[in-house]
């Protein structure tokens, strides 16, 4: 046996996880969230915003006939699309730390959802307002587990602005879901967003009680 390149193997794994990857020692409660959309609303991108590990993401590239198949989405710019799942996390204070789990868009892919919202504590539900009707099976599905939700409207450049009131009507949601506007490429913004789900979650829990 080679011993020499075992113990070079040795030494590179016991240099473990860079520093910002370790949970802090204060962490105490550990929170599953799902984030959620139609194909292309940015579920990729708000996960890998506001992960402060690297986040895991399971993109392919999306051949010419997938796009047609799948979608009128209409954007040149997008070249890949989530075939499994994102993983990210994020620590909202010194104890509380969300763990981030973002859902395949297309609807070919959808029969993986099961397992992503086992044990799921709230969902972000991302919508572009050029493409409403992707959210409507999306929103009818979590309605289905009990899984309560926010949502959250990706502000594309080129998107139609709607007053919260008209969005929530064309969504068919309940007064209490709160509707805000996010970017999902800023971290700020997209953790505005997150914080918005925890304070929703925390009401409901309050009202429970
Ligand atoms: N202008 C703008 N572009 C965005 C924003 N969020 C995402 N994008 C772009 O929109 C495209 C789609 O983003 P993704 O994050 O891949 O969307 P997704 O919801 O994960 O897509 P699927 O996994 O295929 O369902 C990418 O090209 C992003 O760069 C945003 O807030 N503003
Ligand atoms: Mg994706």
């Amino acid at each position: 046996m080679d011993f020499k390149s075992s113990d070079t193997l040795t030494s590179g794994m016991l240099s473990g996880p860079r520093e910002q990857d370790v949970l802090p020692a204060t962490a105490a409660a550990a929170v599953k969230i799902v984030i959620v959309g139609g194909f292309g609303v940015g579920k990729t991108t708000m996960v890998g915003s506001v992960s402060e590990i690297r986040p895991l993401t399971t993109e392919e590239t999306m051949t010419e006939a997938g796009i047609g198949v799948d979608d009128d989405y209409g954007s040149e710019t997008k070249t890949a699309t989530t075939v499994a799942m994102d993983f990210g996390r994020i620590s909202i204070s010194e104890e509380l730390v969300l763990y981030l789990f973002g859902t395949p868009g297309q609807e070919r892919f959808w029969f993986l959802w099961n397992g992503l919202f086992e044990g799921a504590l709230g969902a972000v539900v991302l919508i572009d307002t050029r493409r409403l009707e992707v959210s409507f099976d999306v929103i009818g599905r979590l309605e289905e587990r009990g899984v309560p939700f926010i949502i959250a409207v990706n502000d594309f450049p080129d998107a139609p602005r709607h007053p919260v009131e008209a969005l929530r009507t064309a969504l068919d949601l309940e007064k209490e879901v709160p509707i805000v506007h996010c970017d999902a490429r800023r971290r700020t913004s997209s953790r505005d967003a997150l914080l918005t789900l925890m304070r929703y979650l925390h009401s409901l829990a309050m009202a429970r009680a």
